[in-house]
């Protein structure tokens, strides 16, 4: 009984985090955008983790479903995924969240400059939300993932596969070292899209002046 109002009082604070999380990133994607005349975001996604995702996630990692070890070692209960247009565009926001008054960053991986080994390709920001309660705040963590659309549907795709493969079946190493080649094309036709965009900007400063 504990255990259960203990765990609903953890998810709603996971809830507030969440509606924090998801404001902030509006206020300051819409502030960039007013200041830049410019909108990089393609679309926000986010997410509380499924109790089941949490708990195969915690076996994973070796540990009991208990509320201590998702506070420990759950770091993405609340999520947020930005998707922007272009490579450049990831930083940009990158940039943005880091120089937010409210958010703490905690840990930054970039697996752009360094992907996973699967091929996985994205930048992760994990942060500290505060949420502001009746006489106290109360500080929760929360990941965000930013990645550009080519990203996205790579990380979609490979989602979907894994899915397919229940957790005792492993992944066939073809299909592994697939999905990792076309990671790589992934990361190039992000780097020519970016030029493409550069040499577009151009063409259109050129017809301003
Ligand atoms: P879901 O269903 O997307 O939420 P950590 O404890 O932080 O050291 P963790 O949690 O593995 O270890 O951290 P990391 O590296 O930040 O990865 C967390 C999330 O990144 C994953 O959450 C995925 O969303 C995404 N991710 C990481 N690697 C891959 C990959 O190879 N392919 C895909 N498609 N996504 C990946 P979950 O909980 O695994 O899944």
């Amino acid at each position: 009984m504990i255990f259960i109002k203990e765990k609903d009082k953890l998810f709603l604070y996971y809830n507030f985090a969440l509606k924090m999380l998801e404001t902030e990133i509006n206020i300051l994607v819409d502030e960039f955008v007013f200041n830049h005349g410019y909108n990089p975001v393609e679309h926000i996604k986010s997410r509380i983790k499924s109790e089941k995702s949490i708990k195969n996630k915690l076996k994973d990692k070796g540990y009991d479903y208990t509320l201590t070890n998702i506070k420990k070692y759950i770091h993405d209960v609340v999520g947020i995924r930005i998707v922007v247009s272009f490579l450049s565009d990831v930083y940009d926001i990158v940039s943005v969240l880091k120089n937010s008054q409210d958010l703490i960053i905690v840990k930054q991986q970039d697996y752009i400059k360094e992907p996973k080994d699967t091929g996985y390709i994205s930048y992760h920001l994990n942060v500290l939300i505060p949420i502001y309660l009746n006489n106290k705040t109360e500080y929760v963590e929360g990941e965000i993932q930013i990645r550009t659309i080519a990203m996205d549907f790579w990380a979609s795709l490979d989602h979907k596969i894994e899915y397919k493969f229940s957790n005792t079946e492993k992944i066939p190493l073809e299909v592994y070292d697939k999905m990792y080649e076309n990671s790589l094309i992934i990361k190039e036709l992000d780097k020519k899209m970016m030029h493409l965009n550069e040499t577009v900007n151009k063409y259109d400063n050129n017809n301003k002046n």
